[in-house]
């Protein structure tokens, strides 16, 4: 929970006794004060209005990544205060991710908010490549050594976060605006907001930056400090939820001559589906009954082959573009970024969720380690030990994603060289191996 007055500060680590760092906050503080005192009547009103606050981790975000964070820290003893820019509603309905790796379910699982994900979500032993109107299981637990992954929708993962943490009496307050971080490069950060119409500065000793690709707190570090690396694909994905059920016990990601496409799920009566289009694609360009042709173009199957796509109303759809980007190194003074806040991945590979939580649990254990007794060596060591997992995924998606697609101007020889990978792929044990034990998710290490 955190004070509504200014508390007494939280267990403070190593580097918090930098005595010119506090006379530099006091020096700032009182020429704010002189400058508030200067200001005309109706602006003084406004900005006395101000509530002070403390915790120990502000967080920036309730994503997958900020609500897994605070989860994790309350299981820990730390306090934190999570700052969220939309409704409740609105983060709870958003249409996202749907594949858990093994170890982002078993984590939700040992941490006491998997047991809907365990009732509702959907267990998958294997995933389905098709190519050239043929079929090709890879057997992931067969390969990965018993692993498997969970369909689950990220929204319904966020309801049980956000229920647990309420439950537990934490703080996430929703539509909140104006937020700012400051203070990121000394040993008092703040975090500036403005919550039903009061502004708040909440005190801390951590900033997390959880607060996705849009958000305020990768821009707060001056220039110069991040390096940012990109690969922008030249497409986009049509991705719907249709009222239907789904017309595959598993995943099927199909390589087409039109462009790629994904048959997915979320329950027993609905489907979730992706197409490959044009990046700079418009929704009004596509009526439902070209969604449903190119789908069942795109997934038809070779006549030898008996299949049948399911359709029903569509209830959403939306495009997103895809791309990759990884931020390095992921972390300024107190300030630590995780989640889409670092790092972007092409959702081929259905990493970007799972990337959010491993990123947090590392973070979490090196807050946990900081607070005990102000060991900051894990905490110095995060961004190193993510991004080592970060550029692993990030390459998985790319090899998914190049093998799946049709790129503009792609010859004969490169189609001849995709279908040889997939045959490959498909054909050979060490191969399908690769796919399987990254698709699953590498083991989470600190
Ligand atoms: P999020 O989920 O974007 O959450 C960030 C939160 O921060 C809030 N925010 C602010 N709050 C306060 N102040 C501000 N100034 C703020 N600015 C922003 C936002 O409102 C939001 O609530 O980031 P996080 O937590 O890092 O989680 C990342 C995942 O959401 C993302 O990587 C995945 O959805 C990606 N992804 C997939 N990941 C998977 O692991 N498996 C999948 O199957 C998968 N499929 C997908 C995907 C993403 C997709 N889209 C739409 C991008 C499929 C699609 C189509
Ligand atoms: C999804 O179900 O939304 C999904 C599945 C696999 C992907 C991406 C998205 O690669």
């Amino acid at each position: 929970m955190y004070s509504p007055t200014a508390g007494p500060p939280g267990r403070r680590g190593a580097h918090a006794r930098v005595p010119w760092r506090r006379a530099l906050l006091r020096a700032r503080f009182a020429k704010r004060a002189r400058r508030r005192l200067d200001r005309p009547p109706e602006r003084k009103a406004r900005a006395t209005r101000v509530a002070s606050m403390r915790t120990q981790v502000a967080i920036i975000g309730a994503g997958p990544a900020g609500l897994t964070l605070s989860h994790l820290l309350h299981r820990a003893g730390i306090e934190s205060v999570v700052l969220e820019a939309r409704s409740r509603d609105h983060v709870e309905r958003r249409l996202r991710a749907g594949v858990l790796e093994h170890h982002t379910a078993a984590l939700l699982r040992d941490t006491g908010v998997g047991d809907r994900m365990d009732r509702e979500g959907m267990v998958h032993r294997g995933v389905n490549l098709r190519f050239e109107g043929r079929t090709h299981r890879i057997d992931l637990e067969g390969l990965s050594g018993g692993a498997a992954i969970t369909v689950y929708g990220q929204q319904e993962v966020v309801k049980d976060l956000i229920a647990a943490r309420l439950d537990a009496g934490g703080t996430v307050l929703f539509d909140v605006d104006d937020v700012s971080v400051h203070g990121v490069d000394t040993d008092a950060p703040r975090v500036r907001f403005t919550h039903e119409g009061v502004k708040n500065e909440l005190a801390c000793d951590v900033v997390a930056g959880c607060d996705g690709y849009h958000g305020v707190c990768r821009p707060a570090v001056p220039d110069g400090v991040l390096r940012s690396f990109e690969r922008v694909y030249p497409f986009a994905w049509l991705g719907i939820l249709a009222q239907a059920p789904p017309s595959s016990e598993e995943l099927i990601y199909a390589n087409h001559e039109r462009g790629f496409a994904l048959h997915s799920m979320r329950s027993p009566s609905i489907t979730r589906m992706y197409l490959q289009v044009e990046p700079d694609e418009e929704l009004d360009r596509w009526p439902d009954e070209r969604i449903w042709s190119e789908l069942q173009t795109r997934l038809a199957t070779h006549p030898g082959e008996e299949w049948t796509l399911a359709e029903g109303p569509i209830l959403e759809r939306s495009i997103t573009p895809m791309r990759g980007e990884v931020i390095e190194p992921m972390q300024y003074g107190r300030l630590y970024l995780a989640g889409d806040a670092a790092h972007i991945v092409p959702a081929t590979g259905a990493k970007g969720l799972n990337l959010a939580v491993a990123d947090v649990r590392v973070l979490a254990a090196g807050l946990q380690r900081f607070f005990a007794d102000g060991d900051t060596r894990l905490l110095a060591d995060y961004s190193r030990i993510c991004l080592q997992r970060v550029w692993r995924v990030q390459h998985f998606s790319w090899w998914m994603t190049t093998m799946m697609h049709r790129f503009a101007g792609d010859d004969a020889y490169s189609h001849r060289l995709q279908l040889s990978q997939l045959d490959y792929v498909t054909r050979s044990t060490a191969a399908a191996t690769t796919l399987a034990e990254n698709y699953v998710g590498m083991p989470l290490t600190l």
